[in-house]
């Protein structure tokens, strides 16, 4: 086998040591690796040194280096991309979901599923992993049923997307399906996320032409999912591309930065340079061009809260800002101790 087939690259090749056997993290399971190698399928544990350092431990999608016998995984390499939330507990962590990702196929339904502050969410996401993102709104067939005009559906969320490909399909008759393999070159990575019970596992089974992943009925009360698929793991696609299946995202918590925010709110950026106020936050000050420009006020407020979220995130992950911060507070509450606000 080749490793080209599975996106090796000299991107990787230079990081390389000369002897080092390389192969590609095709699934995980409770530290236990499937992974691609010139040699076939290797099933590999992972080295007591990373083991205890969990930014050094591997995701699917992976590049990796094994030890002679294959065994065990010594070490990962750099990424070109990475997919990462926070991780839903409490702690203040990064999970990086998949590793070496080329697009990501943003899934929704065109079902109760359907949710354009879920998309902007997604969105934010792709552009920090530095993955090229396309939306799909899958179920196409469905959309009639629940009075959604799909030409008015599409052009809505590429409103929102500003500038993203946003492609309509059905994965069940097969209509739309054949746009997605001509988005990416052979060896090439692409990903499926999007809520439990969108069809990624069936788009994935059709475009493979087998039914290797299973697939679950959603809930007809509320058109949920059931969280079907519950591992990640890449497949070999019969173009030369690679797709991974991804469970169902139930909640995502973004690991990011505000900047990140830029790219999928160009257009609020760009409305915020005529407010009056340089820190305005388009909340009610005196001359918000953002405001006044009748935006639609969810994006708005959909925007506000995710800078809110990351804002708070650089604040608990960046140490150095952290202390900027407690610097700027302590200053902030000795001035109000030594000058107490008086009456008039
Ligand atoms: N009507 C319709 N149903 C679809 C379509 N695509 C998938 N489905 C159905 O939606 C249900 C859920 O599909 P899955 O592929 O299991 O969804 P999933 O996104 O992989 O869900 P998780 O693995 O739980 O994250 C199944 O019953 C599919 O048959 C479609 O285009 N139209
Ligand atoms: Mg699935
Ligand atoms: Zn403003």
């Amino acid at each position: 086998m080749n490793l080209e087939q599975f996106g090796w690259s000299d991107f990787f090749e230079r990081q390389l040591a000369a002897g080092a056997t390389p192969g590609r993290v095709a699934s995980a399971n409770h530290g236990r690796f499937l992974v691609w190698t010139a040699a076939g399928e290797a099933d590999a544990s992972v080295s007591g040194l990373l083991r205890r350092n969990a930014a050094l431990w591997p995701a699917v999608g992976d590049w990796v280096v094994l030890r002679d016998d294959a065994e065990v995984i010594v070490k990962v390499l750099e990424r070109k991309t990475k997919l990462s939330r926070k991780q839903p507990e409490r702690e203040i962590r990064e999970q990086v979901l998949a590793a070496n990702i080329d697009v990501l196929f943003i899934v929704s339904g065109l079902d109760r599923d359907y949710n354009e502050r879920r998309i902007e969410r997604f969105l934010v996401m792709a552009r920090e992993s530095g993955a090229r993102p396309v939306v799909l709104l899958n179920k196409s067939d469905l959309a009639a049923e629940l009075g959604l005009d799909l030409a008015d559906v599409v052009a809505r969320t590429e409103r929102l997307s500003l500038g993203v490909q946003v492609v309509a399909l059905s994965a069940i008759s097969d209509h739309g399906l054949d746009a997605l393999p001509a988005l990416l070159a052979p060896g090439e990575t692409a990903a499926l996320i999007g809520s439990s019970g969108v069809g990624k596992s069936t788009i994935l089974n059709r475009l493979l032409g087998d039914e290797r992943q299973r697939t679950t009925a959603v809930r007809a009360s509320d058109n949920r999912g059931r969280h079907t698929t519950t591992t990640r793991e890449l497949f070999v696609m019969p173009g030369g591309w690679l797709l991974m299946d991804l469970p169902g995202l139930r909640e995502v918590q973004l690991w990011a930065t505000t900047e990140d925010l830029t790219d999928s709110f160009e257009d609020i950026q760009e409305l915020a340079q005529a407010c009056r106020f340089r820190d305005c936050a388009h909340a009610g000050e005196p001359g918000c061009a953002v405001e006044a420009a009748g935006l639609d006020p969810a994006r708005l407020a959909n925007y506000l809260k995710m800078q809110r979220e990351l804002a708070h995130l650089e604040r608990k992950v960046d140490p150095r800002l952290a202390k900027e911060t407690r610097a700027k507070w302590k200053a902030i509450e000795k001035s109000v101790r030594h000058h107490p606000k008086r009456d008039p």
